[in-house]
């Protein structure tokens, strides 16, 4: 699987590594790598993205990266840069990622493959990969100025690995502030005795979180108040349902690299973990839950029989994690008269400025995120204003009549303290529109944010008419693409 050049390539590394220090190792390689493996792009083959995996893994909204293959080696060209990324409906951010996508496309690879991945540093700053979990060489670890020197802004360092290991890994930078905007990906070994029993479909789900102060951009990298939670990059309901055929047996995988851990509940099943970050767990040791808890820098995969048909919540249980746009001033917001709302700051949110007043004063109403742009925002034609029920079905036809408020609700203290409270005033169907929610119960989104999704477990003529619609939409780079190939 090492060609003879590789084999002298690393056993240099490793020699250096062990013999002159990490230091003099890291300048070695930076100085010899580039040069023997000549172009990334590997011009003229065809970039690869089918592998043949028994099953592949889908990770909804970013997908794989692709590869060529040299010699006996299979070659990613993973690249850092600042992006800009649509997280849900009307709020985009400026994130750091990998090939397009915060998270990075995934790496999907067999155990025994030579691997190579070449990265370019598009930032603006320093940076470096580390290989979460991999039993390798310490001089592709990824540790800036331990492991490697940092690579500059337009540098390059190349990463080579003998894959001896399967389950579920990741890839991320070692300097904490850009994994918290956006610098992570996952890395997939398949195991090369195939795990019993089989599973039809098996999907990777990083969980993130992004602490974005209102009318902002930037994830703040620094701040622990998280606003934005979210599944490989989108929060609810913009997150992607996973499709599943009734009678599949499913593999979930979960990788946290936020800063709070997760506790993944799936609604109405038994599921079994059968993994970590570790690898594969013993079948004797598997243990069931209907909960896992994906702590920080951890990876759990669960599996179940996907034998009850229904659309199914999958959601991180903490509450705070249930919801889109959260801000630390709660108080009335949108059902008293006079209060201003959907306006600037100042007026809005009575911060900053308050003439007469404190901020969340008397004088001022708070709006919570609503008429900041975002959400029912442009779904609506009436946010901040008493949302009455004959509106909210103008605005979504065959939203189901969830009914409006209780005659007495301006009497309940502080009521609504979030726009949540309001669930179908939050409805947003038609702008998260695509053919894995076909069929959903209409209004289904306005009771979905944050780090919730659904696996839906759909009975065989209604999932072929959604992997049918799922084909028709020929999107490029369909994170699904593998898997639609596989089914007829
Ligand atoms: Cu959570």
């Amino acid at each position: 699987m090492s060609n003879r050049r590789t084999f002298l390539q690393r056993a240099f590394s490793a020699g250096a590594a062990l013999c002159a220090g990490p230091r003099l190792s890291a300048q070695a390689m930076q100085m010899q790598m580039p040069a023997e493996t000549g172009s990334p792009a590997a011009p003229g083959k065809q970039p690869l993205t089918s592998p043949p995996f028994p099953t592949p893994v889908v990770t909804t909204e970013v997908g794989d990266l692709s590869y060529t293959m040299d010699g006996g080696a299979k070659v990613f060209h993973l690249v850092s840069e600042v992006l800009r990324q649509k997280i849900h409906p009307g709020k985009t951010i400026d994130a750091w990622g990998f090939n397009g996508s915060a998270p990075g496309p995934t790496i999907q690879v067999n155990q025994g493959d030579h691997v190579r991945v070449i990265f370019d540093n598009h930032l603006p700053e320093p940076s470096s990969i580390h290989w979460h979990g991999f039993e390798d060489l310490v001089g592709y670890d990824g540790m800036p100025g331990i492991s490697q020197e940092p690579v500059t802004p337009g540098g390059r360092f190349i990463y080579e690995f003998d894959i001896h290991q399967a389950g579920t890994y990741f890839y991320h930078s070692h300097m904490a502030m850009q994994e918290m905007a956006g610098m992570l990906g996952g890395f997939i070994m398949h195991p090369s005795t195939p795990y019993h029993p089989h599973c039809d479909k098996d999907f990777l789900l990083h969980l993130q979180e992004y602490a974005v102060l209102p009318n902002n951009t930037v994830p703040n990298t620094m701040n622990m108040e998280y606003n934005w939670l979210l599944l490989n990059g989108k929060a609810g309901p913009a997150s992607t349902p996973l499709i599943v055929r009734l009678g599949d047996r499913v593999r979930l995988r979960f990788v946290n690299l936020g800063m709070d851990h997760h506790p993944m509940h799936l609604h109405g099943y038994t599921f079994h973990v059968t993994g970590t970050e570790g690898g594969r767990i013993q079948e004797s040791a598997w243990w069931p839950g209907n909960t896992v808890l994906v702590g920080v820098a951890q990876a759990r995969d669960v599996e179940l029989t996907a034998n009850r048909p229904g659309d199914w919540m999958l959601h991180c249980h903490l509450p705070h994690h249930m919801m889109n746009q959260m801000s630390s001033n709660v108080g009335s917001m949108t059902r008293r008269p006079g209060q201003p709302a959907g306006v600037d700051m100042n007026t809005g949110m009575g911060m900053l400025q308050g003439t007469p007043g404190a901020p969340s004063g008397d004088d001022y109403g708070t709006s919570l995120g609503r008429g900041m742009g975002f959400g029912s925002t442009a779904d609506m034609e009436t946010t901040n204003g008493p949302l009455s029920r004959e509106k909210a079905m103008q605005a979504m036809p065959g939203m189901p009549d969830a009914g409006d408020i209780a005659k007495n609700a301006n009497a309940v203290p502080g009521f609504p303290q979030d726009a949540y409270m309001e669930g179908p005033a939050m409805a947003m169907d038609r702008m998260v529109d695509k053919p894995e929610n076909y069929g959903l119960r209409p209004g289904w989104s306005g009771f979905m944010m944050g780090m919730m999704t659904f696996v839906r477990v759909l009975p065989p003529d209604k999932y072929d008419e959604v992997i049918a619609r799922m084909k028709q939409a020929q999107r490029p780079n369909d994170p699904y693409g593998a898997l639609l190939q596989r089914v007829s």
